[in-house]
């Protein structure tokens, strides 16, 4: 990795922190980022390609909800071997959007993909067999999530799946402040610094609001689907399944 590509943003002291936006900074050294901080990253990377290769059916479109740079989108698209297919890709930050769309063209594949910017709680989701929501409610208003899941329920074709991978709160704050300190180790060991970890928790705070497994579960539940199982989880990371 180029010294540019590594996340140093949270390493000075800043005067005054401003909230966390998906802009061209954080583009630069997303990677860098988002596996330095998110326990299974990679994990859950390649495990959306294996789903990929069982529930994409002929015939269907297949969706990656705030896509960020591409990386579900890349390993789905080289899974996936269904036939006539499309892969779409949303995300709202335009400087993701613009640097998704050179990763994804890098790459060859069978199955289209085509890259919006966009904002996921306006885009139609039709004939769908999979759609991953990989880190992103977390981001949406709480209030519009379950608008949106039911939407996305709505959209899926019977026996059709969704991915959907959180940051989430404890119900029981001994357990949530435990897994939180183990969070903060994980990311020590990475290599960030007290001041970055600090700095990055004050940035993030008002943009990204987790909830409950449980506030997770019921939601699906209401949207209608049948079969709910939470796959992974690390610390407070995890990630499910959800079953039309
Ligand atoms: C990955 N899934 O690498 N509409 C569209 N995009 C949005 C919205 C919205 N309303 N809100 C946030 N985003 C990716 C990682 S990152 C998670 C997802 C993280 C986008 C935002 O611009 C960003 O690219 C992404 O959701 C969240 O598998 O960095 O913690």
């Amino acid at each position: 990795m180029q010294p540019s590509d590594t996340d140093l943003i949270y390493s000075n002291q800043q005067k005054q922190i401003k909230d966390f936006a998906f802009d061209a900074q954080v583009v630069e050294v997303f990677p860098d980022m988002i596996s330095r901080s998110v326990p299974g990253y990679n994990t859950i990377i390649d495990t959306i390609g294996k789903l990929s290769q069982r529930y994409v059916t002929d015939d269907s479109n297949v969706y990656d909800l705030g896509c960020s740079l591409g990386a579900a989108t890349l390993a789905m698209r080289r899974a996936i071997t269904a036939e006539n297919c499309n892969i779409i890709g949303v995300d709202n930050s335009a400087a993701m959007v613009e640097r998704c769309k050179i990763h994804v063209n890098a790459f060859k594949g069978n199955t289209p993909v085509e890259i919006i910017e966009g904002n996921i709680l306006d885009i139609e989701i039709k004939n769908a067999s999979m759609v991953v929501v990989n880190f992103t409610m977390q981001f949406i208003e709480p209030k519009l999530r379950q608008a949106l899941v039911t939407k996305i329920a709505q959209g899926l074709k019977p026996g059709g799946i969704l991915l959907l991978s959180e940051k989430i709160e404890g119900e029981n704050q001994v357990c949530n402040e435990l897994l939180i300190d183990l969070h903060h180790d994980f990311k020590r060991a990475n290599g960030y610094s007290e001041l970055e970890i600090a700095q990055k928790r004050t940035a993030i705070e008002n943009v990204m609001r987790p909830d409950s497994y449980h506030t997770h579960q019921q939601r699906l539940s209401q949207a209608g689907f049948s079969h709910i199982t939470p796959w992974f989880q690390c610390f407070n990371f995890f990630s499910l399944i959800a079953i039309k």
